[in-house]
């Protein structure tokens, strides 16, 4: 069930219905991803449409044809951006384990047609929603930024809560690389996660080492081949960049290491999907975190080459 939603993010078009999205990307709201307890829903859920707000308040929706100079030219100069607003997928929030099967409704003829999914959650249990529309179109590799590697195969008896995405989309047979980018100090994770993680093939990049090597150089091992779904967690960058989470750890990602790692997918034209979660608005500063998610889409929209409109 899809909701219709005014404003727009960037005042995009809307549409209820994903099998006539005609634009390279679609922007959909996942408010509700399982919780461990229902009160947690609403940490995150005003996330989508927080967004929306902010792309309106600030510039960028009235601005949209003007410089980037992120990008190096006009973000779409005719004035029309290139993505179709779908709302928001609520699911039922009292069977938490029904809101996957509403989002791969909405998700899988976007991926069939070629459109990419620019998501935003809802709790970190979001992320396995949007690879699994993936399954039977194409094998793609996940570059998750987060300061936790969120490995847990269950906790409380849930196994689809937010400390088990990584290791629920681990299980996907189509899913290849898995590059875990901004772990740090103690999370969820114990030594049988870390050493599951590894030995499942995923590559753990801890913050520390972005840090010292370089974000340049983190995006340089990335498979040039297949393409990629980026999962943020919002806590994987720094608080300073994002405060509005709820588990700030400072140490994290700047905006430009984590604008790196995303403007050279795009440039390559491997983005196949984006995922943003955690982000709790009534925490934000100044709107800090709402604006480095939405310039880091604006980013992948601006420097990833689709083909020209799909209609
Ligand atoms: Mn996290």
């Amino acid at each position: 069930m899809l909701s219709n939603v005014t404003p727009t993010f960037l005042g995009a078009e809307s549409a209820t219905d994903p099998t006539l999205v005609r634009t390279a990307y679609a922007f959909l709201g996942i408010p509700f991803g399982p919780p461990y307890e229902g009160w947690e829903y609403a940490a995150a859920s005003k996330a989508p449409d927080v967004l929306r707000e902010v792309t309106q308040a600030r510039a960028y929706t009235r601005f949209i044809n003007h410089w980037n100079f992120d990008i190096g030219e006009p973000q779409y100069e005719d004035g029309r951006p290139d993505i179709t607003d779908l709302g928001n997928v609520a699911g039922d929030v009292r069977r938490p384990e029904t809101i996957l099967g509403e989002a791969v409704k909405v998700l899988s003829p976007l991926v069939r047609n070629g459109v990419v999914p620019l998501v935003m959650g809802g709790l970190d249990s979001v992320p396995p929603m949007v690879v699994a529309a993936f399954e039977g179109v194409e094998d793609i590799n996940i570059l998750h930024v987060d300061a936790h590697i969120d490995f847990r195969d269950e906790i409380y008896g849930r196994r689809d809560g937010y400390s088990s995405p990584i290791r629920r989309i681990r299980e996907f047979s189509f899913v290849h690389d898995i590059v875990q980018v901004g772990a740090r100090s103690i999370g969820s994770a114990r030594r049988e996660e870390v050493e599951a993680a590894i030995a499942m093939g995923n590559r753990i990049v801890t913050a520390w080492q972005v840090h010292e090597e370089g974000a340049h150089t983190v995006a340089a091992t990335l498979d040039p081949i297949r393409r990629w779904v980026i999962v943020i967690d919002c806590d994987g960058m720094d608080p300073t960049v994002a405060p509005a989470v709820g588990a700030a750890e400072p140490g994290g990602l700047s905006f430009v290491q984590t604008a790196t790692l995303l403007r050279h997918l795009a440039r390559n034209n491997l983005v196949a999907g984006v995922v943003f979660t955690e982000f709790q608005p009534a925490k934000d500063i100044n709107d800090l975190t709402a604006l480095a998610i939405i310039r880091l889409l604006l980013n992948v929209v601006g420097l990833q080459r689709q083909p020209a409109r799909l209609a």
